[in-house]
């Protein structure tokens, strides 16, 4: 009887615990489609267009479409090569600013229909769908709204013909993950023969909240890439073609800001905003070459491996997608070399990410919510996402500390927040017990989705990650040691 009562509040004091509430989120909060495009975290662009013909970055539009004629053409080349650098979509240029179509369009005769390739029976967006199916690699649609080819730019009918051109697009290509809707708006261009500079105001002109409605419309699941200051978008840009997101990167951003700061603007979309008002993730953008489409003049300029690992600490390593952009040739290949140095770079991030040291650990935490097992250090080396480590509300610090039996050597430390309940961290920084002293080997500031931290490769049995600042209470739900 005496036993009984003993694990009967036993039983209601660990009740209890088990009962502590969550933590409130901090707004605003990714999506679904946010999160799960933001878990995904590598994709491949492929700019591919009469550029790659006429050795051009921005065709002008006066482009013959014969000109056109990628004879050896195999997109299951490129879906086997971007599998294999283990990309989980991939995003083609299916209109880029020339406007040259990749599929033969019912609303333009400047497409492949009129090129030389396969006498204007090929499709060649219809044929990565294909290759994507087959290998199961989702597709993305980049359609250039700014057309330096279509007589009516710049008047209402082009916006017409852009949105029959998207739906076109949506309705024989789709679903796809994500559209990419580009900011360039040079000015000059062809123009049906025109040949002058034309001006929109790009907030306006393009009639963005209709637009996005078709893309939704199609598929609530592919995920919007847009400019900033509309709060619709749903991802941003970096703020550079370089390859990096700012080690700071608040995954918030306040579209009105954007639109008062002018261009001083794209030192926010490197950084976000920690009070933003929108959440609206970064996506890094790059290509593998110095171009983003092919020129022979750069094969010997094709980044390397190294580089390449780099491009990914810099992006994925500070919580922001990898876009990075591969440019088949005039045979309609991605040539070897580039193939050869993305085959390095995923071995290189498989050998550096192969073995979690995390599980080994004894892991322990400065305050645990509640005292309850449900947010206690356990979490963090579950593998577990939907778990976390979290404080006391009235916490906005707090330190894991994490102990080896035997020494061993680290050099990358991954962490992750909860983003679901909001970005929170504000600052961090990592100790390790060396000669039997306590010694910082790295700060940070933001952690958000993952955070990379790469520390000189030293012995050590104890760690230490003080997360110093944060929004609310630390919320975290992953640690990983390599
Ligand atoms: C830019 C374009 O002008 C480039 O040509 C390229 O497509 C890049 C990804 O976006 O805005």
């Amino acid at each position: 009887m005496k036993n009984f009562s003993w694990l009967s509040i036993f039983i209601a004091f660990a009740c209890n615990k088990a009962d502590v509430p969550p933590p409130d989120p901090v707004m605003p909060v990714p999506s679904q489609v946010q999160l799960d495009w933001q878990e995904k975290e590598l994709y491949a662009f492929i700019h591919f267009t009469v550029n790659t013909f006429t050795d051009k970055e921005w065709g002008y539009g006066d482009e013959d479409p014969k000109i056109f004629n990628p004879i050896n053409l195999d997109t299951e080349q490129w879906v086997k090569v971007l599998k294999e650098a283990g990309f989980q979509g991939a995003i083609l240029t299916a209109k880029h600013h020339d406007g040259f179509c990749l599929w033969p369009s019912a609303f333009t005769g400047h497409s492949v229909k009129n090129s030389a390739w396969r006498n204007g029976n090929g499709d060649v967006v219809g044929e990565l769908k294909k290759a994507c199916d087959k290998f199961n690699l989702p597709l993305g649609i980049y359609l250039s709204p700014w057309d330096r080819n279509h007589a009516e730019y710049g008047t209402p009918a082009y916006v017409g013909y852009y949105q029959n051109q998207l739906n076109e697009l949506l309705d024989n290509y789709g679903p796809i993950f994500e559209i990419w809707f580009d900011g360039a708006n040079g000015g000059d261009g062809y123009y049906g023969g025109a040949r002058e500079t034309r001006k929109i105001d790009d907030q306006i002109y393009y009639k963005w909240q209709e637009t996005f409605k078709i893309v939704k419309g199609h598929n609530p699941n592919t995920l919007i890439r847009g400019d900033a200051r509309n709060p619709l978008c749903e991802s941003r840009w970096c703020g550079n073609e370089k390859g990096f997101i700012g080690e700071t990167n608040w995954n918030m951003i306040t579209p009105d800001t954007l639109l008062a700061l002018g261009n001083r603007r794209i030192n926010i979309l490197n950084t976000g905003d920690q009070n933003g008002t929108v959440w609206m993730p970064a996506e890094v953008d790059v290509s593998i070459r110095p171009g983003w489409f092919y020129h022979e003049s750069e094969d010997s300029l094709v980044k390397t491996p190294d580089e390449l690992f780099d491009i990914y600490l810099h992006s994925v390593g500070r919580g922001a997608p990898l876009l990075l952009n591969v440019t088949p040739d005039r045979h309609g290949l991605i040539p070897e070399r580039d193939v050869l140095s993305l085959q390095a770079w995923k071995k290189k991030i498989d050998e550096a990410f192969a073995h979690n040291l995390a599980p080994e650990a004894r892991v322990t935490v400065s305050n645990c919510r509640g005292n309850s097992p449900k947010y206690d250090a356990f979490n963090l080396t579950d593998g577990d996402k939907e778990t976390y480590w979290a404080t006391d509300d009235s916490i906005k610090s707090g330190q894991i500390h994490i102990q080896f039996d035997t020494p061993q050597t680290i050099q990358f430390l991954v962490l992750g927040e909860f983003i679901k309940l909001g970005q929170r961290v504000k600052s961090y920084h990592v100790e390790l017990m060396r000669d039997g002293q306590w010694k910082e080997v790295a700060k940070g500031t933001t952690i958000g989705f993952k955070t990379i931290i790469k520390i000189e490769p030293v012995m050590t049995d104890q760690l230490k990650i003080n997360i110093t600042d944060s929004k609310a209470c630390p919320v975290i739900s992953n640690l990983e040691l390599f």
